[in-house]
């Protein structure tokens, strides 16, 4: 299929008219978006059905990858760039006068996720699609995305996120697929004559589940998979079980709000409704699908592959039985030897804090079929593995413990697979973590190291990069990202190191005319672009960041003329509204920009920018933009980061501790071409083990950290009396949970390093091209084909696809 950029401008102007009835020179940047939008969809709209269609007739077994989150971004120019028609449209609508970006402009970001979670579940349907892989998402289609962070005085203020108010273009309504969703009430179980029991609700709630479908477009493959968001009604038949106006409003709201802690919101029932909402709901259309083709169930696993997105999905498990023995009235044995079989998992942290429970109460009350399935579902665990294993170990593993459902457990236990994100998380949860589950069932746990779509954070995030790319080692890079490799033939060549050095300033250069508009902050192009962009939290560790740019402030005032580079500090994060801390730290950053930005001593050496509202959006013109990007969690809690591999297949050159995907980064960069510091994981469970750490201690050995945090509680820095003070209590009071102050001397060591790296441009650009040359290896096509081959055993839809090697 291919469009000329004529036929494309007939296409434009006819819907226009249709639509608007107006022309072109009369029509807003808003119409023209809707236009275009319109144009996309009937471009791509029979490749939906043909894939849907080839999918049936092949009876290809399929993934369904649940997750409460998706955070797609800006879908326009990604969905242009997949169907091999960017170049095109850019130049039709030149020739109509219009600026693609301006069109881009009006899309709002669907930011229907948090951060990496979220981010990573999008980054896969771009890849299972563009691998030609049979998979859909499935998830929530929430009224109100992330919230838009402001800065008022310094504070984080939110405010909702109202994405939807000039309508979606890319989602279809699927009226005909709704399905019903049942809370709340009374089960029992009712003997039928033929011995059988069923189940009886009295007072349970039905609400109605409309899923929104958008089409995603495998990259120029012909393949157009879905991604299924539902959205609550209340039925219509159901009218008058909703009295009160609150009555009705408390289930409207099911699918309102995402929540916006990246943990867990432990013991909200709105919360735990919208998970078993999008759960059944999906399971439900999955069993609908199935019934079609006519093949007996003991076969599903042969045909599905539910995949749990972290526990938020859990009840997958649970709602699986139901229907399995409910509606079919399979056997508990056979119910749950297809359920184990359909399902995987993956856990995406390891912070004990996070890991979801419920309480036992909540959830019968608000899902008690639900909660009768699970109670049995932990008996029978109990009473399989009772005198297999140490009855304590059987304990410590229960799905229900302490009034509480373990979610991971139940996860674990009745799915096929449990995978972390990267190398040392994989085997973090194996050794500690979940060390109990492995020596259960050693065989289900695996690695997938996580990935990044390379297409949108390359060639359409970065294109000038892009050009020099292809001006070097050819275009297949942009098919196969693996072969960025060949770059590294390229790097004594000082014609190549030039040409992405100017590309990195062009990118500088634009990057500082947004922050100039945004916040008025001048910052210079020549300097270091220090980049730390990812969630506010304490183990990320944005205050370690801020301690040394603390130092770098004292050591200019004490010494105006020290030599050294011009440095840009710049930080992307939102705090989640209820996390006091987190927002602590931001307040005390902004201050600490603001009194290092207007001092003239300081002369614009160095500068602090605090953007506001990071999102995808913001981060596609970050990233292309850095030069340091900043990887510095305390060593073992960051499951794997994202940020890292983006930040590195641009060009940016990371200063890390040995966390999460990090490891593998200096793996292959090697370590000339990276900055590692700081503790190792070993060597922080050492110290959990000796149980003698002492901030206070280090605190008094050292001249510099008592002037710098000193001065957030003297009024050296204003307007922080507050939270300045709660920053030197986490640090002093209580004991510094997260190391900062161990591992401050290595990071100012580290950040010194990349200062004389910096100033020997060759070198630096070496490191910078060898950082792309090695990023292919976290590409998402590749982990999401492991996670085909190795997790789902579903394979790529060959019609259309290269074959892969
Ligand atoms: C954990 C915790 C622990 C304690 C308090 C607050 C808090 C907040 C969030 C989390 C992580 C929740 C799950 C999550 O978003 N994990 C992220 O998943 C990414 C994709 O796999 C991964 O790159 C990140 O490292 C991981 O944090």
């Amino acid at each position: 299929m291919t469009m000329t950029v004529n036929e494309f401008k007939e296409e434009m102007k006819q819907r226009l008219k249709e639509k608007y009835a107006m022309d072109f020179k009369d029509a807003s940047p808003q119409e023209v978006f809707h236009v275009l939008g319109s144009v996309v969809k009937a471009y791509y709209s029979d490749a939906w059905s043909d894939t849907w269609k080839d999918y049936l007739r092949a009876e290809q077994k399929q993934v369904y990858y649940f997750s409460i989150e998706f955070l797609p971004g800006k879908m326009l120019k990604s969905n242009l760039l997949n169907l091999g028609i960017l170049e095109v449209v850019k130049e039709g609508l030149a020739e109509l006068d219009f600026d693609l970006e301006d069109l881009v402009d009006v899309e709002k970001d669907m930011a229907l996720g948090n951060g990496g979670l979220g981010r990573l579940a999008s980054c896969f349907m771009d890849s299972i699609a563009s691998c030609g892989l049979p998979g859909n998402g499935n998830g929530i289609r929430y009224d109100y995305g992330l919230f838009k962070q402001r800065f008022v005085d310094g504070y984080q203020v939110e405010l909702p996120d109202e994405w939807l108010r000039n309508g979606n273009t890319w989602e279809v309504r699927k009226e005909s697929k709704a399905v019903d969703v049942r809370f709340g009430g009374q089960v029992w179980m009712k003997e039928m004559a033929d011995g059988k029991l069923k189940p009886v609700y009295e007072n349970d709630r039905i609400l109605r589940a409309v899923p929104y479908d958008t089409a995603i477009l495998g990259y120029q493959n012909h393949i157009v998979n879905t991604l299924r968001l539902w959205s609550v009604e209340i039925p219509a038949s159901q009218e008058d079980q909703y009295r009160s106006i609150d009555d009705r409003r408390q289930f409207e709201d099911l699918t309102a709000v995402l929540y916006p802690d990246d943990s867990n919101e432990h013991g909200r029932r709105v919360r735990l409704a919208q998970e078993y909402f999008f759960v059944s709901a999906g399971v439900q259309s999955i069993m609908r699908y199935f019934k079609k083709l006519n093949k007996p169930l003991t076969l599903l696993n042969e045909y599905v592959a539910i995949h749990i997105n972290d526990t938020h999905p859990a009840l997958c498990i649970p709602e699986m039985m139901r229907i399995l023995m409910d509606d079919y009235e399979l056997s508990w044995e056979v119910a749950v030897s297809i359920t184990t079989k359909v399902m995987s998992y993956t856990n995406h942290t390891i912070m004990a804090e996070a890991l979801e429970k419920w309480p036992v109460e909540l959830m019968k009350d608000a899902l008690p079929r639900m909660y009768q399935i699970i109670e049995e579902l932990d008996r029978r665990f109990v009473a399989t593995y009772s005198g297999v294993w140490d009855a304590d170990l059987i304990q410590r593993t229960r799905i229900i413990q302490n009034g509480q459902v373990h979610m991971a457990h139940m996860a674990i236990i009745y799915s096929h697979s449990t995978n972390g994100v990267a190398k040392l998380h994989s085997d973090l949860l194996k050794e500690v973590v979940l060390h109990d589950f492995y020596v259960l069932f050693p065989e289900r746990f695996n690695n997938k190291t996580n990935g990044i779509a390379q297409r949108r954070w390359s060639q359409l995030a970065n294109p000038e990069m892009a050009e020099v790319l292809d001006e070097t080692i050819g275009k297949s890079w942009r098919q196969d990202s693996d072969d960025l490799k060949l770059l590294k033939n390229y790097v004594e060549d000082e014609a190549v190191l030039t040409k992405l050095a100017v590309a990195k300033q062009h990118n500088k250069q634009k990057l500082a005319s947004y922050i100039k508009e945004h916040t008025g902050i001048e910052v210079s192009p020549e300097a270091i672009f220090d980049v730390q962009i990812k969630r506010l939290h304490a183990y990320k560790r944005q205050l370690l960041n801020l301690l040394h740019i603390m130092k770098c402030y004292f050591d200019l005032k004490d010494n105006p003329q020290k030599e050294g580079n011009q440095r840009v500090f710049i930080f992307g994060a939102k705090a989640a509204p209820s996390y006091t801390y987190a927002k602590a730290i931001i307040k005390v950053i902004n201050e600490c920009a603001n009194l290092i930005n207007h001092d003239p001593d300081i002369n614009g050496r160095i500068k602090i920018v605090f953007l506001e509202n990071y999102n995808v959006t913001l981060a596609e013109q970050i990233i292309p933009a850095a030069d340091v990007s900043e990887q510095i969690s305390l060593a073992s809690k960051e499951a794997s980061g994202t940020s890292n591999m983006k930040l590195m297949l641009n060009g940016a050159v990371t200063i890390a501790t040995l966390d999460g995907a990090n490891v593998e980064i200096r793996d292959v960069v090697g370590d000339d071409n990276i900055v590692i510091f700081g503790m190792t994981e070993a060597e922080v469970y050492a110290c959990y083990e000796s149980n003698d750490y002492s901030a206070m201690k280090i605190y008094e050995e050292s001249p510099i950290l008592q002037r710098i945090l000193n001065a957030f509680v003297d009024g050296t820095v204003p307007n922080i009396q507050y939270e300045g003070q709660a920053v030197v209590d986490s640090l002093l009071k209580y004991n510094d949970e997260y190391f900062l102050l161990r591992d401050f001397a290595s990071y100012v060591a580290a950040q010194e390093q990349i200062d004389r790296l910096y100033s020997d441009k060759k070198r630096w650009q070496q490191m910078s091209l060898l950082n792309i040359a090695n990023a292919g290896r976290f590409s998402s096509d590749d982990t999401v084909m492991r996670y085909a081959e190795d997790i789902w055993q579903i394979e790529p839809v060959e019609k259309y696809t290269k074959k892969r090697t």
